[in-house]
């Protein structure tokens, strides 16, 4: 599947194609309710979810639950994968009220069950593999070539050795703090942090901290852009913006729950230490995903309720810790989960687009 450049391209080219994936089913477990998508440049439309099924209904009529705000551009950019919806956010591009979870379901929706990526989750959960991988293997400065082949066997890989040139690799939380203090990131739930304040609370973190602060892939602020370099292997152009991923170890629990993306992922370990639950797509029937989807309802591969979920006891993991100067390239449609095993950054690159990818 990556051997070629497919000529069909994910990316919405006008409202009508949005328009056009309705009616479809909704997540499991979202919440009945309509969100208004109010357009500077076009007329609003609203989306209802009743009964487990989302559908286009007239404007105004109900009372919505979330509401948007935007240029159908910034829309149409967002939800082709060519804009993160956090930077939106905080630039002042879109602007949302209400019910957050409710907005950011019908978002995935609307990503996520695009008929090509189901193709591409279909296809990486039923290739044929041999046996299932029990290390994933260390390779010191890999190839184009070998990191063509991993994406090909839709198997993972650590690169070693391929920061080098990341002036990144020099970041201590006090020396992010002290060179780039002002600037804002964001953590969960929208919540704008200077640096500086994000590094004094991570820093200052008790070991029984469930949840202490973390930024879970927010936009890399332009500031430290030129601290990292896009994927050695690749076009900048193929990839998302940087994500940064920082803050404080979460005792137990994960700092990143289980998911896939919708492209494969280069993540760059730049401080501290990680471990990282892998379970491969193939192990798609044990993980309750919703269909064939992104998401799955499990978030914590080692706390989960057995009886609830007694399949994922079957599912095969692997494991593996990445420490400064890895990057872990994760093909597409493997499932992940992360735990930082102290203060902690990495930067992801994610491919923006199975199908727009340029190799
Ligand atoms: O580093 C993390 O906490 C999570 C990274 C991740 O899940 C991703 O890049 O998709």
């Amino acid at each position: 599947m990556y051997a070629s450049r497919s000529p069909n391209n994910k990316r919405y080219t006008s409202f009508d194609d949005v328009l056009a994936r309705f009616p479809q089913p909704a997540r499991d477990g979202m919440p009945d309710g309509v969100i208004h998508l109010g357009f500077e440049d076009r007329e609003p439309c609203d989306i209802a979810v009743e009964s487990g099924v989302a559908r286009v209904v007239p404007s105004g009529e109900n009372e919505a639950r979330a509401s948007v705000r935007c240029s159908s551009g910034t829309f149409l950019e967002l939800v082709s994968y060519r804009a993160d919806f956090r930077t939106l956010v905080q630039d002042g591009r879109l602007a949302v009220e209400g019910d957050l979870s409710f907005a950011l379901g019908i978002y995935s929706l609307l990503l996520k069950t695009n008929s090509e990526a189901i193709e591409y989750f279909r296809t990486v959960d039923t290739m044929p593999r041999g046996e299932p991988l029990r290390e994933v293997p260390r390779v010191r400065r890999p190839t184009r070539g070998q990191v063509l082949d991993v994406l090909a066997r839709n198997t993972p890989l650590i690169a070693a050795g391929m920061m080098e040139d990341w002036r990144a690799l020099q970041w201590t939380p006090e020396r992010v703090a002290s060179e780039y203090g002002d600037t804002t990131v964001v953590l969960e739930r929208q919540v704008s942090i200077s640096m500086r304040e994000l590094v004094a609370r991570m820093c200052d973190v008790s070991p029984n901290t469930d949840r202490p602060p973390y930024v879970n892939g927010c936009q890399l602020p332009d500031a430290m852009f030129p601290d990292v370099q896009p994927s050695p292997w690749f076009s900048p152009r193929d990839f998302l913006p940087p994500q940064l991923w920082m803050g404080a170890a979460a005792r137990e629990n994960p700092s990143t729950w289980l998911h896939r993306d919708g492209g494969p992922v280069f993540l760059g370990q730049v401080f501290g230490r990680k471990r990282v639950v892998l379970f491969c797509p193939d192990q798609t029937p044990y993980m309750y995903s919703a269909s064939v989807s992104l998401n799955t309802e499990l978030i914590d591969p080692d706390h989960f309720d057995r009886a609830r979920y007694p399949l994922l006891a079957r599912a095969v993991r692997t494991e593996c810790i990445i420490e400064p100067g890895d990057i872990l390239v994760l093909p597409l449609g493997w499932y992940h989960c992360v735990w930082a095993l102290s203060p902690n950054i990495s930067v992801a690159h994610v491919f923006a687009n199975n199908a727009t990818w340029s190799g």
